[in-house]
């Protein structure tokens, strides 16, 4: 892929969910593309590479955020899920159904919040499904569709519905299901993906929504539709029968001898600019925090000393849950985020325990907390993979670590990045940079009347420069 950066700020893109290589021009984010350049960027799948719904985007620290949420995203599709189904099912109409979100300021009608002190997490946010507000997809009665569903927000969670129909899982995060369940909701942390039969059932007017979420740290996320679905009468022909067990190229790591464990802990020191830490410290660009050996499979035990869900997420390799809350856990199929849920009344962590199998790929990459604003404040580490005897190294220089805020905006910026195999949302994005003191809009900070007037004459500002007012 040709990636031109027209954007003013430096950027880079992850492939989310791929299991490729870490180095070079592959799926590094420790590279910088800086503004205004052209870089080549390649991956290289595996002949196993799991089929199904991946996306990629900007995943540069700390402008995650506000690039994410400005639209440098889009979705991947991986061909060759159908070809796991029943020969009735592998022609169905496919749909891409790309879920995020954007704020608009109330005070600065127009004005879309662009960067990370713009951005307030307990503002009402509008829900897009491909880039647009609650747009119109239609279904027959009795017939079947596989709808790619992925949560490609910055930093909320959905409780996604069709009202009158149920979804049949045949994937998640790229991954098909060893077990495929039918359920009536699905909730979607950010960089959730699900592959899901539809049947259309009644006719008339379904909606796909979301239900209201209680995301601890935000204001309460409000039930929203996300996108209008008439079903047209048709043969009220049964919903088609899917095997309970998909033959799958992701296979279990539960049952492979673990080599070591590891335990982290998401936890949060509010009142610093990087409140959001792993282990007690916030990312540091110069670390690698872990250095298993490739080949070798290890149990992680994440644990959550907050009152926030953090949706954990690592690079390159899926994983398997083991354990909730010290319960085992019977996995339904490899994932690349789970919810770590939050501490309990009585302030005891809340706990997940994963299996990963570091397969193939060796080099730096890393893992972090999906709720963007949280990777930007500092909740991330450096994973190095290597072989035996290969020491461990910092990881690749040249990955961008300024402050939230000390960038700079030019001017309005446009940018395309290539599209790999199908794109659902649009992956051009105008991303501006904050001019102000840093953590004024972050989670649980309440502005002050002063930040807030502050806060608005730097829009103002802004937008006349950008000529948008
Ligand atoms: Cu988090």
């Amino acid at each position: 892929m040709t990636i031109r950066n027209a954007t003013p700020q430096a950027t880079n893109i992850h492939y989310h969910g791929m299991h490729v290589s870490p180095k070079r021009d592959h799926d590094n984010v420790f590279r910088t593309m800086a503004p205004g350049t052209t870089v080549r960027s390649t991956v290289t799948l595996p002949r196993d590479h799991a089929p199904g719904t991946y996306w990629y985007h900007a995943h540069l620290h700390p402008l995650t955020e506000p690039q994410v949420m400005g639209g440098m995203s889009g979705l991947i599709v991986v061909e060759g899920l159908e070809r796991l189904l029943p020969r009735a099912l592998r022609g169905v109409p496919q749909r891409q159904i790309a879920i995020r979100d954007l704020q608009v300021d109330p005070d600065a009608p127009g004005q879309v919040a662009l960067s990370s002190n713009e951005i307030g997490l307990r503002r009402p946010t509008v829900r897009l499904v491909n880039g647009l507000l609650t747009p119109q997809a239609g279904l027959r009665q009795g017939e079947t569709q596989l709808w790619r569903l992925a949560n490609i927000s910055a930093d909320v969670f959905y409780d996604v519905e069709l009202t009158g129909h149920a979804f049949t899982v045949i994937a998640e995060d790229g991954a098909p299901r060893w077990r495929v369940r039918t359920v009536d909701h699905l909730v979607m942390p950010p960089g959730k993906r699900y592959d899901v039969l539809v049947t259309g059932g009644a006719p008339g007017r379904h909606r796909l929504r979301t239900r209201a979420y209680p995301q601890e740290g935000f204001e309460l996320l409000p039930e929203a539709e996300l996108m209008t679905v008439d079903v047209t009468p048709g043969t009220a022909a049964p919903a088609p029968r899917v095997p309970r067990r998909l033959h799958t190229p992701a296979r279990p790591v539960s049952g492979r001898r673990v080599a070591r464990k590891r335990t982290f802990t998401f936890g949060f020191d509010l009142g610093h600019t990087e409140y959001a830490l792993i282990n007690g410290r916030p990312f540091d660009p110069s670390v690698t925090n872990a250095a298993p050996y490739v080949g070798t499979v290890e149990e992680w035990t994440l644990r959550n000393t907050t009152t926030e869900e953090h949706p954990f997420h690592i690079h390159v390799n899926d994983f398997e849950v083991v354990e909730v809350n010290g319960r085992p856990h019977r996995a339904d199929g490899l994932q690349d985020v789970v919810t770590i849920p939050p501490r309990d009344a009585s302030r005891r962590a809340g706990e997940v325990v994963i299996r990963i199998w570091f397969r193939r790929y060796t080099g730096h990459f890393v893992f972090h907390c999906h709720i963007l604003a949280h990777e930007d404040h500092g909740m991330m580490n450096t994973v190095q993979v290597r072989r035996r005897g290969e020491p461990r190294t910092p990881p690749p220089g040249g990955h961008a670590h300024r402050p939230i805020g000390s960038a700079s905006a030019a001017a309005t910026p446009t940018a395309t990045a290539a599209t790999p195999t199908a794109t659902a949302t649009a992956a051009a994005a105008a991303v501006l940079a904050a001019g102000g003191a840093p953590g004024a809009a972050t989670a649980g900070a309440r502005e002050t009347a002063a930040e807030r007037w502050a806060r608005l004459c730097r829009l103002r500002e802004r937008a006349a420069r950008l000529r948008l007012v």
